[in-house]
């Protein structure tokens, strides 16, 4: 049960961040609308909130979960491997200290929070264009110290691995057809989102409930068979910046 979460509201210059979508513009009064959203969504599932404010050099950094990973036992703060956000972190550590020890990667090591998967008490690390092996090992090695295990797996598609693959409980993982076949991901049931319903694969299993990102009828259909309670929720500006509904929050 996680009963608290960080979260940073997006600055006027969000749009400023990194992105691979250049479609359609992103909306300031809009996205401050969803994310008020998601912060009402979080506080009804039972979450005490730090609302953080918007870094100005950072348009990033309402992406709060890339600049940390907390378990129970510790904060180990991430070295984001985009150079622009790498200056995240300092803050990010300031908000941690008030609930756990810290503790820091370094580089060369870089990893991004969007590829750590935390499944049980195992955790599945994502080497990406963000996140590098040293980065991956120097995160497993702090996590095995607290008993946890790991692996690392290939980012095949998507920014991040949380991006097309996450965990839905009840030993379920919802992806992409580009990571069925993944080795690492054997042993768990699978739902597949279509490709048409990739951005769906982001969700966030939130205590006994589901935030999913409206517009994917087909893939919310096929949650549905858990029988888990769906909070679904507009996310349009957050994926036209490359994001989702696990990035916008840190929860422990
Ligand atoms: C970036 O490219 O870093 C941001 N525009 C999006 C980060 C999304 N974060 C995540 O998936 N964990």
């Amino acid at each position: 049960m996680f009963t608290h979460a960080i979260v940073r509201k997006p600055g006027k210059n969000f749009a400023m961040g990194l992105t691979s979508h250049k479609k359609k513009a992103p909306n300031y009064e809009r996205v401050v609308k969803q994310h008020k959203n998601y912060i009402r969504e979080l506080e009804s599932v039972g979450f005490e909130l730090t609302i953080l404010e918007p870094l100005e050099d950072f348009p990033d950094a309402w992406f709060v979960e890339d600049t940390a990973v907390v378990t129970p036992e510790i904060a180990v703060i991430t070295n984001p491997g985009a150079a622009s956000r790498n200056g995240e972190k300092e803050s990010i550590a300031t908000a941690l200290a008030d609930f756990r020890e810290i503790v820091h990667l370094k580089t060369p090591g870089t990893l991004d929070g969007g590829d750590v998967l935390m499944v049980g008490t195992h955790f599945f690390i994502g080497i990406s264009q963000r996140t590098n092996r040293e980065g991956a090992a120097q995160l497993g090695h702090i996590l095995e110290g607290y008993g946890y295990t790991w692996a690392m797996v290939p980012v095949v598609n998507g920014l991040h691995f949380k991006s097309n693959v996450n965990y839905l409980g009840r030993d379920t993982l919802l992806m992409t057809e580009d990571y069925t076949d993944l080795q690492e991901l054997r042993g768990y049931k699978k739902i597949i989102a279509p490709p048409e319903e990739s951005a769906a694969c982001n969700i966030l299993p939130v205590n006994d409930r589901l935030m999913i990102p409206s517009g994917f009828p087909l893939t919310r259909k096929k949650i549905e068979s858990l029988k888990i309670e769906i909070i679904e929720l507009d996310m349009s500006e957050a994926q036209k910046m490359d994001g989702g509904l696990t990035c916008l929050s840190l929860r422990f």
